[in-house]
């Protein structure tokens, strides 16, 4: 019911905000901390769209409402799944920070990576009339008809890790820089090659789940450097994100292309424990003085270990301990404050040797920037997610 209240303010509501020129919401992204090479990101938005002014005045009307009864918070999360142990993180991050303690009731669904329950999942939160819909999207497609439905219903829509590319209808997003994370890995590569004297590149690429904005990212960002350096990709397959996926997909490859490559890039760690295993059985030796280098993104705790272990060679990190960022925007529509649109994770890149200390690249906002390349030690391994 206040929602509808809510509703109806909004036309005025947005007129008054355009009309005063609120809507230069710009350079919204926070400031990446120093240890962030990979927040040096694309530039958001400068302005959000109308619907998304308007779905920021929701909030603050709602937020106040709430406030003021001194209710509990509810918040429906739907979450991608449990494929990773990227994913099992953000997950507990997201629900350490929107506990009971901090007064919030959190409602959390696990989608199973299946799309059509996600969007269910998040018609049910509406249906249940819940304060704020936090959702990490399967795909990055898809969105624009429920994202309305959210907005008429005057629930603010926070949206975590992963894009959606195909509307903005939500209130402020908090995530990586994904074609940042695969441009790093290419230009690591690019130098890595030239310092060890490979001359041919032959590359097999375990993707991530097809159409998921982790996947396109790190594939485009990645392919760049393999157009531009005339590098031989023989195949790119998904494994979904998943051990065994990668696993699966590793075997295949060693069958299809034995003896044929000496690069193999995981787009997460899970994959590039599977593809250790199908590597090991089929006598195929990685990572540091190996036959093929394997390169990786995550950088969760065992992948980290493996990197010490010289088993996976670079590791290009993606933050999934979102929760405190996310709640504290739902903080702060709640006092009727304005809030970014885009929150960029601070990330590092990690490697398993410590002769190339940087990477020079062009980021994704077509800056050149120079980023260090941390050697893994056990503090590292030890302080990891
Ligand atoms: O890299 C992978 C997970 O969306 C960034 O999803 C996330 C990705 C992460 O399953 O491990």
């Amino acid at each position: 019911m206040k929602r509808k209240v809510v509703s109806v303010l909004l036309s005025t509501a947005m007129a008054v905000t355009m009309l005063a020129g609120c809507g230069g919401n710009s350079g919204s992204s926070a400031a990446p901390s120093e240890a962030a090479p990979a927040s040096e990101a694309a530039a958001p938005e400068t302005a959000p769209s109308a619907e998304a002014a308007a779905s920021e005045i929701a909030s603050s009307e709602a937020g106040t409402e709430a406030a003021a009864s001194g209710e509990t918070i509810s918040v429906g999360f739907a979450q991608v799944g449990h494929e990773s142990d990227w994913r099992t993180a953000a997950t507990k991050s997201v629900q350490d920070a929107f506990s009971a303690e901090n007064g919030f009731d959190l409602q959390f669904v696990d989608c199973d990576n299946d799309s059509a329950a996600q969007l269910e999942a998040v018609r049910n939160f509406i249906q249940q009339d819940v304060d704020y819909i936090v959702i990490d999207p399967i795909v990055s497609t898809g969105w624009d008809t429920v994202l309305q439905e959210c907005e008429d219903a005057g629930i603010p829509v926070i949206v975590i890790d992963r894009t959606i590319d195909d509307s903005d209808k939500y209130t402020a997003w908090v995530g990586s820089q994904f074609t940042n994370e695969g441009l790093a890995a290419g230009a690591w590569l690019k130098d890595y090659a030239a310092a060890k004297g490979m001359d041919e590149l032959n590359i097999l690429v375990i993707s991530g789940t097809t159409g998921a904005s982790a996947q396109l990212g790190r594939s485009n960002g990645f392919d760049e450097y393999v157009k531009a350096e005339g590098w031989n990709k023989l195949d790119e397959q998904t494994g979904d994100f998943t051990q065994e996926g990668g696993q699966e997909v590793m075997e295949s490859y060693c069958k299809s292309y034995e003896g044929k490559f000496n690069v193999v890039v995981c787009q997460n760690d899970n994959e590039a424990f599977g593809a250790q295993q199908a590597m090991d059985a089929a006598g195929v030796s990685y990572g540091v003085g190996g036959d093929v280098v394997l390169i990786s993104f995550d950088a969760c705790t065992a992948g980290l270990q493996q990197v010490l272990d010289g088993k996976i060679n670079a590791d290009f990190q993606c933050n999934p301990l979102s929760g405190p960022d996310c709640a504290s925007i739902v903080q702060k529509l709640q006092a009727g404050e304005e809030v970014e649109k885009e929150t960029f994770m601070a990330e590092p890149w990690y490697v398993a040797e410590s002769d190339l200390t940087s990477i020079t690249y062009k980021n994704a906002s077509g800056e050149e920037v120079t980023e260090d390349l941390i050697p893994v030690t056990q503090e590292i391994v030890d302080a990891a997610y």
